[in-house]
């Protein structure tokens, strides 16, 4: 189109549409923005990271991805809007961010094309008639522990062992490869509208979990003033606020990177629409996901 993109908020996209907006942007903003794959997915798309920089001298890194669990579409959706703002705004920054949209390519599309409620990515199991690993159990910290299942039938799946996946072996090849400052770990998931942090893989909690709660409770005050009435998130350990979960890419951010603020949100809503948010609380809940981003980034600041 006449744009270069076709990204607005009042609908969700298409991962073409999702890509090629992250182009357009790379293309029009040179200066601010780039773009690079970071692997490819199981059925070969690519996994495109968009880093939104001004430039600014000793300024902290911030991880966000969306979309490792296919059907979670507010996530995608969020995170460009995310992405759009930071871009409009980027005089502004003081931080350098690294987003990843669409963490499951290959799981989003499916959503559109054959079962709205997929949750893992499109590896076919050996041995087994069933398809798809739960890429937020697949990370190699505490691998295969509770919460997971060896099943591949199951939607907890960890798969054959710990970065058997290529999405999830991006992200950690990603993160060894890269030198930048990394003080946050933000991935947007829904639904329940909860700010968690580590651990997944059982109730106890990291030795600075202080630090994280009082964060969290900044992130839940602030998505209340930039929402309303229904913009209450729950704070708290991941295990023991919602369940215990092993695997999960914020318990290996934290424990194996040691990024200080490593989060899961769990965007709108709290269970009447589910993963089938209407396309009309995409803005509401992106302004909340933004919110929270905005949090996050001063406090990566006094670090
Ligand atoms: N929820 C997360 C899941 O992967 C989670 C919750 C994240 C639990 C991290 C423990 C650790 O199951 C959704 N909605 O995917
Ligand atoms: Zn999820």
């Amino acid at each position: 189109g006449r744009k270069g993109h076709r990204m607005e908020w009042s609908s969700y996209h298409r991962l073409e549409d999702i890509h090629g907006y992250m182009d357009y942007l790379a293309e029009t903003f040179p200066d601010v923005c780039s773009v690079v794959s970071i692997g490819n997915s199981v059925e070969g798309r690519p996994l495109k990271v968009i880093r939104i920089s001004n430039g600014k001298a000793n300024a902290p890194a911030l991880w966000i991805d969306g979309g490792i669990h296919a059907r979670e579409w507010i996530s995608p959706a969020a995170v460009t809007y995310i992405i759009n703002h930071l871009v409009e705004n980027s005089e502004d920054l003081e931080a350098d961010y690294y987003i990843l949209p669409v963490a499951n390519p290959d799981g989003y599309e499916y959503t559109f094309t054959r079962d709205r409620l997929w949750r893992k990515n499109r590896k076919r199991s050996v041995g087994s008639p069933c398809t798809g690993v739960d890429l937020n159990r697949n990370f190699g910290y505490r691998w295969g522990g509770l919460g997971t299942s060896k099943d591949p039938c199951r939607e907890i799946y960890a798969g054959s062992g710990p970065f058997s996946e290529p999405e999830t072996n991006a992200i950690r090849y990603f993160f060894e490869a890269s030198a930048a400052n990394f003080k946050a770990y933000l991935t947007f998931h829904s639904y329940g509208q909860y700010i968690l942090y580590p651990w997944g893989y059982d109730k106890r909690v990291p030795p600075d979990y202080a630090d994280l709660e009082m964060v969290g409770k900044q992130v839940a005050a602030a998505i209340k003033k930039a929402g309303g009435a229904n913009s209450v998130y729950t704070v708290g350990n991941s295990a023991t606020t919602l369940y215990a979960a092993s695997g999960g890419s914020d318990d290996w951010a934290k424990a194996i990177l040691k990024i200080k603020y490593a989060y899961t949100i769990e965007l709108r809503d709290t269970g009447k629409y589910g993963f089938v948010l209407p396309a009309r609380y995409i803005t509401p809940t992106a302004k909340e996901a933004l919110a929270a981003v905005m949090v996050v980034t001063e406090a990566c600041k006094s670090l």
